[in-house]
């Protein structure tokens, strides 16, 4: 037998083909490198979006269009790989959203997990099943997948926040979920501070058992994670990857505050080249403090203060300050990929 085709053979399996077609048929032979690629194969690319850049069309669309009729007013990061994905990576979507001062998003819930990242401006809240928390630039907030969740600004300054959600990862399952809540806004039930106080004070409830698979506090503050880089930064030497980096946990489990999403806060030292780092899970980041710059696979960008930006799955990263400390944030699918036994990483 040749090894090579004979045209009759190429010709034969072109008739197969087409015949077949008709009954929902394809040969795997013609794919399978690409279904089963020996290393990860994504459209995503990297991508950074300045934020110098970026916020007059967010602000524009603050006088286009109101919350209340937009319901979310965002305007969707997409990776320039995957335009009209609605994506960021393969399986996260996120966004940066305005609320300007006096406007309320209607209550509504999903399955999709979502976290905020406090970007820009101070004085406009997340309620979540029945608690407000003011939101301040830095801090990190979670609405748990089917909780009820509204946003206001009671402030006098435009709030922006980066959304991230799992919305991808619940479009592959075909599990999403929504409802309309019967009010525009959700009654307050608790004190502003209820859930942190009873459960982010290394204290639990007697009669506390975990239930659901997220967190019990919804809000981290900015001043509190600040201060912890800041502490570890006084007593131990930078991870040479990652500089001082901790991941937002669930305090009553230790695992990660949502099932889905894994969020992160790292602090750069000043004149700092990381070696690089790449792991299975693309990654979205937000810049808090400081500039520098990444070099994300082959492309190179300079980062300042509320610039986001995306590294794909296995992509190497590596980070350059000069001068000045970086703080950024970050978030991933690293809990569903861990639990399925799939998360990989490869440091230098
Ligand atoms: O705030 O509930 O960016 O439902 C996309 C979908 C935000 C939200 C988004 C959402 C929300």
């Amino acid at each position: 037998m040749s090894a090579v085709p004979q045209a009759s053979q190429k010709s034969g399996r072109v008739d197969l083909y087409r015949r077949m077609d008709k009954h929902h048929l394809a040969p795997l032979w013609e794919v399978l490198h690409a279904l089963v690629p020996t290393k990860p194969q994504t459209p995503c690319v990297p991508a950074l979006w300045k934020y110098r850049d970026v916020r007059p069309y967010v602000m524009e669309s603050g006088a286009l269009i109101t919350a209340r009729e937009a319901v979310r007013r965002v305007l969707i990061l997409e990776n320039p790989g995957m335009r009209g994905k609605s994506c960021i990576t393969n399986s996260l979507y996120c966004g940066l959203q305005l609320i300007l001062p006096g406007e309320i998003a209607p209550s509504h819930r999903h399955t999709q997990s979502a976290l905020r990242f406090i970007v820009e401006g101070s004085g406009s809240y997340t309620a979540v099943d029945g608690e407000r928390t003011t939101m301040h630039p830095g801090d990190f907030i979670i609405t748990p997948s089917w909780t009820w969740h509204d946003h206001g600004n009671p402030g006098n300054e435009p709030v922006v926040w980066m959304d991230g959600l799992d919305i991808q990862i619940l479009q592959l399952f075909g599990a999403q979920f929504s409802e309309n809540y019967a009010e525009e806004v959700q009654p307050v039930s608790k004190p502003e501070g209820d859930s942190y106080n009873r459960y982010g004070h290394n204290l639990a409830p007697l009669d506390y058992t975990p239930s659901g698979k997220t967190s019990p506090i919804f809000s981290y503050p900015y001043a509190k994670s600040r201060e912890t880089l800041a502490t570890l930064s006084r007593s131990e030497d930078p991870d040479p990857c990652h500089g001082w980096k901790m991941q937002f946990i669930n305090p009553l489990t230790g695992g990660y505050a949502m099932p889905t999403i894994a969020s992160f806060i790292q602090l750069l030292p000043k004149d700092f080249r990381s070696s690089a780092y790449r792991s299975t899970d693309g990654t979205i980041w937000s810049v808090v403090e400081g500039r520098g710059t990444v070099k994300i696979g082959a492309e190179t960008h300079a980062f300042e203060p509320r610039d986001t930006f995306v590294a794909p799955p296995w992509n190497p990263v590596r980070f350059e300050t000069a001068g000045e400390e970086a703080v950024l944030f970050s978030f991933s699918d690293r809990p569903a990929q861990v639990a399925l036994g799939l998360w990989r990483e490869q440091r230098g």
